[in-house]
């Protein structure tokens, strides 16, 4: 099909080409030069609040699995995000073809196995997801580096599901309790800086916060991640493995990047 994606015929080499904004000047991911940070101060501290016991979807568009909130009550605010509060609209992942590849974000060169990206949006000046998205100031994706490691149980409660959400498309309710402050890991340092969404349309938009503490998920958990497939099944020929679904970095320019806690 002609959708983007992560081959060689529609990976992110080719999306300029159908989405202009992924040649800007505010893109992302990037690589994290820990040497160029500098201190954010002493801003307040981030801040969330996230509903736990409310049904979500998780969905496979083809490109990821992602879970949908649904328009639960939530709130993120403090830390460079002014007085604005923002609102989880969905988390996703994205991981690698093989462990020690798969962020999107780079640290001083490194990849993770994975990122995990929690994308909320500012309801104090937009009134919805798709306005925000569109705006400068308009989300901001706490972004959470997978390691490999234990299993993590929080997560899996969404990783047990992708059997059955193999293809594109596909879809079920998730009716478990999940928080998704168990996502984050246990220390609140990180780095901010803007940028954009890392899939197209790479809309310039995003405040991004990465935590500098990865978590630690186990290679079973990612090698489910790489069983999704990015089509559906048609006439009985099978759809491509989605093994990989990380742009590769690019240039901070002359962005600042900010260095918050410890
Ligand atoms: S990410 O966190 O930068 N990887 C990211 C990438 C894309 C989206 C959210 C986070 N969302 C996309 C939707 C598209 C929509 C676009 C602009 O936002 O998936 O359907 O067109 O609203
Ligand atoms: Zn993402």
């Amino acid at each position: 099909n002609n959708d983007w994606g992560y081959t060689c015929e529609n990976g992110p080499a080719t999306w300029i080409e159908k989405f202009p904004e992924a040649r800007g000047a505010r893109q992302s991911p990037v690589d994290i030069d820990t040497s160029r940070a500098s201190s954010g101060g002493c801003a307040p501290p981030l801040k969330w609040n996230y509903s736990v016991n409310h049904p979500r979807s998780v969905v496979n568009p083809g490109y990821c699995w992602r879970v949908d909130e649904n328009g639960y009550d939530s709130e993120l605010k403090g830390g460079p995000l002014g007085n604005d509060v923002y609102k989880l609209q969905q988390w996703h992942c994205h991981w690698g073809a093989v462990n020690g590849e798969g962020s999107e974000h780079t640290v001083d060169g490194r990849s993770f196995s994975g990122e995990l990206h929690l994308v909320h949006w500012n309801t104090t000046k937009y009134n919805s997801f798709a306005e925000a998205a569109g705006q400068p100031d308009g989300l901001a994706v706490l972004g959470v580096l997978l390691m490999v490691g234990g299993k993590h149980d929080e997560l899996d409660k969404v990783v047990k599901l992708l059997p059955f959400i193999t293809h594109k498309g596909d879809k079920v309710t998730l009716s478990d309790a999940l928080d998704p402050a168990k996502l984050l890991p246990r220390h609140i340092a990180y780095w901010t800086y803007p940028g954009s969404l890392t899939t197209p349309p790479c809309t310039e938009s995003v405040t991004w916060i990465l935590f500098k503490q990865p978590v630690q998920v186990s290679a079973e958990q990612l090698a489910l991640m790489r069983k999704l497939k990015c089509g559906e099944a048609s006439c009985g020929v099978e759809a491509m493995e989605l093994l990989y679904n990380y742009r590769p970095t690019l240039p901070l320019g002359n962005r600042e990047l900010r260095d918050y806690g410890g």
